[in-house]
């Protein structure tokens, strides 16, 4: 069986992409069971955030690494808050803070016009140094719903209306989830071109 750090201190995450590998031949190691910390995410895009996480999560165990670099734009704040999504209230504020703060910048703009997507960036290196990263990415378009709703997920789950369904994530079950979303599209195109061997 081929061990592979997690490289994510996210527990949302960490569930959805244990459930998206499972049955695959792979042992699953959390990275904060094997006592990595985060590392400081000082890129501005996805890719470089992700990049940065698995090569942090495989220097520190000199295992293989997924990590996975995900956030919300939305049209109607210029993109915001983007690769910002987790800290959009700041550096330590949790989920319901940064939902909070977001309805909050969205008050009197229509359902109409609060289009938003969410974009998911997965690498998995080999090593630290691996030179050709495998990156793939995934994206879930809908709109951003006028007040909270359901309690399943995590982040900005229960104010994210999927394009073509009335729903907010939340009150969904990650079972549908996984199959529509940012992160299942990501890690699906992945898969796709997972090496035969990781070492
Ligand atoms: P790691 O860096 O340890 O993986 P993180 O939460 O800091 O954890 P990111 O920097 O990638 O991860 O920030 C992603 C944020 O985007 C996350 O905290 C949520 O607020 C939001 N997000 C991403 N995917 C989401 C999803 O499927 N549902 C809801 N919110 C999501």
């Amino acid at each position: 069986m081929q061990s592979l750090v997690l490289a994510t201190g996210n527990a949302g995450k960490q569930r959805e992409l244990a459930a998206l590998l499972q049955g695959r031949g792979l042992q699953l190691l959390r990275q904060t069971e094997l006592g990595v910390t985060s590392v400081e995410e000082t890129g501005t895009t996805f890719e470089a955030n992700a990049l940065l996480k698995a090569r942090h999560a495989a220097a520190a165990t000199g295992l293989p690494a997924l990590a996975d670099d995900s956030g919300l734009e939305v049209d109607a704040l210029g993109g915001a808050p983007g690769v910002y999504s987790a800290r959009y209230a700041g550096e330590h504020a949790g989920d319901a803070a940064n939902t909070a703060l977001l309805l909050q910048r969205l008050q009197g703009v229509e359902f109409a016009a609060r289009t938003a997507r969410f974009r998911c960036v997965i690498v998995l290196v080999r090593d630290a140094n691996d030179a050709a990263p495998l990156i793939a990415s995934g994206c879930w378009e809908g709109h951003i719903a006028l007040a909270p709703a359901g309690d399943g997920g995590f982040g900005y789950d229960p104010v994210f209306v999927p394009q073509g369904g009335a729903l907010t994530i939340s009150q969904l079950d990650e079972v549908a989830k996984n199959q529509a979303s940012h992160r299942g599209q990501a890690l699906q195109s992945l898969l796709a071109r997972w090496p035969g061997s990781l070492r």
